[in-house]
């Protein structure tokens, strides 16, 4: 299978449902909505809700468009983090996704609230009740619960408050490990595992499914570490060297360029090796694991 094709196909799959379930500026509220679309709409990989329709295909579940909007969501609390992590308050970055930040055009509370709407949206979008016989709400409900945890304070966000606190500091790998599995990890996990569930995984399968997450959420972040000592700011559409210019730990100052690449490449196995039991219907999810070893931006 040709993954860039599979990619461009999921992305405008993607692109459209986000683009209809926007919702549509009123006179008042025009600034602020526009500010949510401006980042929403500037051009990501879009890598988590493709993660989720490529883990439901892989059970055999193609996503029908009524359940989009949970696949949605991922994309808006990812969104949400990066509006956030740019802040002057945070990391203090002037480019993402080739663009400004969003605080660069809309102001630092504009920023801070934009963040604020996609996520609070994001739960909007994964409550909807329109669909109960496509997901039953005990589903929807653990689906609610999984992204939850996932980006709380024992999740994402706790992630990026550890971060913030090691900023110019030594850390130990362990301390780094944890970093990179709250902060950018559980997000990719709870991608597969939404996936998985509204692929209707059996238990063996969704455990199979979260290693398969885990592995791919740790070599994301380990070639996301590589790309900011090697890419370009123009290659990466954000500001290349952030790292350095932060002073923070990463997989290429503990171990050199060409460990880390072999540790990424290690992850990629082991994410490919949790799919054993998977045929071919888990090839995207293979060519995916693979894409993000080989990814460029
Ligand atoms: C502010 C609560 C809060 C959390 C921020 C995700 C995050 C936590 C910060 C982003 C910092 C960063 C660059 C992490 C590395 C991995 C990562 C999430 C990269 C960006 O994701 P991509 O490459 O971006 O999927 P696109 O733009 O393609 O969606």
């Amino acid at each position: 299978m040709e993954i860039k094709a599979y990619l461009t196909e999921k992305r405008q799959q993607v692109e459209e449902a986000l683009s209809s379930l926007l919702p549509t500026p009123t006179p008042e509220l025009k600034l602020h909505l526009e500010s949510l679309a401006y980042s929403l709409q500037a051009g990501g990989k879009r890598v988590r809700p493709i993660l989720c329709l490529a883990t439901a295909e892989a059970l055999g579940h193609e996503c029908p468009p009524r359940l989009m909007p949970v696949v949605c969501a991922l994309e808006c609390i990812h969104t949400y983090s990066l509006i956030h992590d740019d802040l002057p308050a945070m990391d203090d970055d002037e480019l993402r996704r080739g663009k400004p930040t969003n605080h660069m055009i809309y102001g630092e509370a504009g920023a801070i609230l934009a963040g604020d709407g996609l996520l609070t949206f994001a739960f909007e979008l994964l409550s909807q009740t329109d669909a109960s016989d496509l997901l039953p709400d005990r589903k929807r409900l653990q689906i609610i619960h999984c992204i939850a945890q996932a980006i709380g304070s024992l999740g994402m966000v706790g992630g990026q408050a550890l971060d913030m606190a090691a900023e110019d500091k030594p850390i130990s790998l362990e301390s780094l490990q944890m970093i990179h599995r709250c902060k950018t990890g559980a997000l990719i996990t709870a991608s597969v595992q939404t996936g998985a569930i509204l692929g209707q995984a059996t238990d063996k399968q969704f455990l199979a499914l979260t290693t398969y997450g885990n592995c791919i959420g740790l070599a994301f972040q380990i070639v996301d570490d590589l790309l900011d000592v090697e890419g370009t700011s123009a290659q990466l559409g954000k500001s290349s060297g952030a790292d350095a210019k932060h002073c923070k730990a990463t997989y290429p100052a503990f171990f050199g360029v060409e460990q880390t690449r072999a540790k990424a490449r290690e992850a990629v196995k082991s994410a490919i090796t949790a799919l054993a039991d998977f045929g071919t219907t888990a090839e995207p999810l293979r060519e995916l694991a693979r894409y993000i070893y080989t990814r460029s931006n």
